[in-house]
């Protein structure tokens, strides 16, 4: 099937935006978790919900004083292989959300410094193209505790979120 779910929701959206005549939404960024990866030298998954505000925005980067790096990523299946792939940048458009989550858009995460991990919090810093950034605060959980690393990620076999490059050759999910 070639269901385009993104188009359908592109224009669900516009029309709730044609019918919502309240004040525009503000732009910025918030439920953020992050899960750990249960191997110190294995990137952990970071997840977010964009907002969008007045204008169309992209978002361009995402960093932490608590973690080395940061990467933005998306999962994407291709007849039946799923892979990762890096974004340089991701479209927020006007009033709209748009959600990191597992099997989706979502952040790499190098080096959560273990301060951090102590506190079970660390602080992302999200930053537009209009030059906007905000601070959002980021719930540290344990990959693996109550869910599976699979379950996490996806339904494909990204135990361990290997290294961006790396096309991961699956069985088809589900
Ligand atoms: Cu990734």
């Amino acid at each position: 099937m070639n269901l385009k779910p993104s188009a359908l929701s592109v224009a669900m959206a516009a029309s709730i935006s044609l019918t919502a005549c309240g004040p525009a939404q503000i732009l910025g960024a918030d439920d953020a978790v992050v899960k750990l990866s249960p191997l110190e030298n294995n990137p952990s998954a970071g997840y977010l919900t964009l907002r969008g505000g007045a204008e169309d925005q992209k978002l361009v980067e995402v960093t932490s004083k608590q973690a080395d790096r940061i990467e933005l990523h998306e999962t994407v299946k291709e007849g039946g292989l799923t892979k990762m792939q890096t974004l340089q940048e991701v479209n927020v458009p006007a009033g709209e959300n748009v959600e990191f989550k597992p099997g989706g858009k979502h952040l790499m995460i190098w080096g959560v410094n273990k301060g951090a991990i102590e506190k079970g919090q660390m602080n992302l810093l999200v930053k537009y193209s209009n030059g906007e950034i905000f601070k959002v605060p980021a719930k540290i959980e344990t990959m693996g505790s109550e869910q599976s690393m699979h379950s996490e990620i996806g339904t494909d076999k990204t135990a361990g979120h290997a290294m961006p490059s790396e096309t991961m050759d699956t069985a088809p999910a589900e």
